[in-house]
């Protein structure tokens, strides 16, 4: 639960920073892996992280993101060049639209009330669950995981250290 505009725009820099680290990290090739074929692919996943911010127009938000129909895309760079515009406008339009009092009204979803500072608060978990996932796969698809909340095995051996086990 945020109660202050300015908390949110600065965690949701940082934690976006994150999200643009890992989806930079990805290649078109491994956007098909996937768990098993009832699982979400990394491209599904990574796509759902742009998707999921568009739906913050449900609050009354208004910035320009993507169709929720669309495709997702097989480049790497698409996803990534579009999670980049659809994150800073989110950030845009609650600091140009919102007070802090449009943080404490509330919005039904899912037969809940959600006050919108709590929304915002959800939309930041979100991603980093799914990034959580991401990284799994993505491990799986050969790919080095940049650093998240702290060093990954990489960068230990880059320290020239024993990675934590
Ligand atoms: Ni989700």
């Amino acid at each position: 639960m945020f109660i202050k505009i300015d908390d949110f725009a600065s965690e949701w820099t940082k934690e976006a920073q994150i999200t643009e680290r890992v989806l930079n990290a990805l290649t078109d090739e491994s956007l098909t892996q996937t768990m098993t074929s009832q699982h979400r692919t990394l491209g599904q996943l990574a796509w759902h992280l742009v998707v999921s911010i568009q739906y913050m127009q449900s609050l009354g938000l208004q910035f320009t993101g993507v169709h929720i129909e669309q495709a997702i895309p097989a480049s790497a760079s698409i996803i990534q060049q579009r999670y980049r515009e659809i994150n800073r406008a989110l950030l845009e339009a609650v600091q140009s639209q919102w007070t802090e009092e449009d943080l404490r009204m509330t919005h039904e979803i899912g037969g809940e009330l959600w006050e919108n500072g709590a929304s915002l608060r959800f939309t930041i978990l979100h991603q980093a669950h799914h990034r959580g996932q991401m990284t799994v796969l993505m491990r799986q698809a050969g790919l080095r995981i940049p650093e998240i909340y702290g060093p990954t095995y990489e960068s230990w051996l880059d320290k020239g250290m024993d990675p934590l086990i």
